[in-house]
């Protein structure tokens, strides 16, 4: 079994639901087991324009699926989901991106692990850091040294 580390985000039709919603259809993946998720956090729209505040978390899914089989799994939930790919970072009802593959790196047309800017981003780094705080990237950096670069501005864990 690989373990690999997905991020949930929503900022479209009810949010709290999509994401919940999405952690259940994951749950349900065949050759997988959910092994956690994080608290969901309120975060700030990042990237350009004026969009609504996302919910953001991470699971841990234990699986057998190849990481481009996981990838096709997850984009038919985005679009179960009602996910649109009109515009780079526009608003979106789900997206599901896998930020860690075993330590696998993967560089891919359609995938690249470890995901490119999870290392930039609070909504994944908090999170991530919740559920598993001694987890090193395939770099070796740790958790505690990305988030001892992180600011938190504009972030929420929900209770
Ligand atoms: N901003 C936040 N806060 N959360 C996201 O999940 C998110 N996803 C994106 C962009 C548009 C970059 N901004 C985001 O794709």
């Amino acid at each position: 079994m690989i373990d690999s580390y997905i991020a949930l985000g929503s900022n479209l039709q009810h949010p709290l639901e999509q994401v919940n919603k999405a952690l259940r259809q994951i749950a349900a993946l065949p050759h997988s087991k959910l092994i956690c998720h994080s608290s969901w956090y309120r975060s700030k729209a990042v990237g350009p324009g004026d969009q609504p505040d996302y919910i953001n978390g991470v699971c841990k899914l234990s699986t057998t699926l190849d990481a481009i089989d996981l990838l096709h799994a997850l984009q038919a939930i985005e679009q179960q989901q009602g996910r649109e790919r009109l515009q780079r970072w526009a608003a979106r009802t789900l997206d599901l991106d896998i930020l860690l593959y075993e330590n696998q790196l993967i560089s891919l047309p359609e995938l690249e692990i470890p995901h490119p800017r999870m290392k930039q981003r609070n909504f994944v780094l908090y999170p991530l850091y919740e559920i598993s705080p001694e987890l090193n990237l395939p770099d070796q950096t740790s958790m505690h040294e990305l988030l001892g670069h992180c600011d938190q501005r504009g972030l929420e864990k929900l209770p």
